[in-house]
């Protein structure tokens, strides 16, 4: 897939479109990997009231009983396993065009940041120049090498973020998330090589050779902005497909655990026995509300509850 500018054009407009249409997702679970806090704060975001930072039993109920609305009224029918999914997997393309869109937005960002004198295209001293200041951030001590256990870099965070309150509500990540050199560990992730344990300046600028030439897809020397743009949508495009992949095989999963009875079709009962065993898993200390202030369970609640098999 390429991107000439007017088909992002119209994409960004269409897109927008999409932003105003609330996720009804009915999956109580994220469809990413990640630590068990991270999901929990992703259930109190998806069914607080007036963006709180904790979710009351009836707040969660309310909302809850909202989804079952929406995917009644797609199933227009019987909810069978089929039905599940379809409604599912439909909410889930309309969370990942947003997040598609704003991955070419800070893609486009950052060309623009690269393109030093602006003229279209990114050439290798411009590239090269932006991987010697990423480099020489992780190098702390200045050895040429940046090695596991060497000191965070500072970090880069702008003045007015200095201001964000405790009860700022923070953001659940992108289920496109890519990944960053946001720290040491995710430098030495994406570019330590054998051992894992260290990169020098030399392995680094190699890398980032291979992939300039790679991203180069004419072979005129440079980079333009849909070579650049087509190199990392490719890429996300991959992690798309995996994230379609695991929200099928939740979606059925879940499915099973609301269909207790096995009768291959959900009623309002089901449906709302489920949410409130998953409200009770992530409410530990029994206070009707879920915070971050509890304790986390022991395991995932998914795990938690009963399955049948298929
Ligand atoms: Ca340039
Ligand atoms: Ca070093
Ligand atoms: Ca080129």
């Amino acid at each position: 897939m390429t991107y000439s500018t007017r088909t992002l054009l119209v994409f960004l407009a269409t897109s927008a479109l999409y932003l105003q249409s609330a996720a009804a997702s009915v999956l109580p679970f994220s469809s990413v990997e990640e630590p068990l806090a991270e999901q929990r704060y992703r259930f109190i975001d998806r069914f607080a009231a007036d963006e709180q930072n904790q979710v009351s039993r009836q707040d969660f109920l309310n909302a809850w009983q909202q989804r079952f609305t929406a995917l009644s009224d797609f199933a227009a029918g019987k909810i069978s396993e089929e039905v599940f999914v379809a409604f599912e997997m439909t909410e889930l393309e309309q969370q990942l065009l947003n997040a598609r869109e704003a991955h070419i937005r800070q893609t486009l960002n950052r060309f623009n940041a690269l393109d030093r004198d602006n003229d279209g295209n990114i050439s290798w001293e411009e590239y090269q120049a932006s991987g010697q200041r990423i480099f020489d951030r992780f190098d702390t001590n200045q050895n040429g090498v940046v090695a596991v256990g060497d000191p965070d870099p500072a970090p880069r965070r702008r003045a007015q973020s200095n201001t964000q309150t405790d009860n700022e509500r923070r953001r659940v990540r992108s289920l496109l998330a890519m990944p960053t050199t946001h720290n040491n560990q995710g430098f030495l992730t994406m570019f330590a090589t054998d051992d894992k344990q260290q990169v020098s300046w030399q392995d680094f600028e190699q890398q980032r050779r291979s992939v300039y030439d790679r991203t180069d897809v004419n072979g005129d020397g440079l980079v333009s902005r849909g070579e650049y743009l087509d190199e990392f949508m490719s890429r996300v495009a991959r992690r798309e497909q995996e994230v379609r992949q695991t929200h099928k095989e939740l979606a059925q999963h879940v499915f099973r655990q609301m269909d207790q009875a096995q009768q291959g079709w959900l009623s309002k009962k089901d449906f709302v026995a489920y949410g409130l065993a998953v409200f009770q898993l992530w409410d530990t200390t029994n206070e009707q509300q879920i915070s971050e202030a509890q304790p986390l369970p022991e395991q995932e609640p998914q795990l938690q509850l009963a399955v049948r098999q298929p």
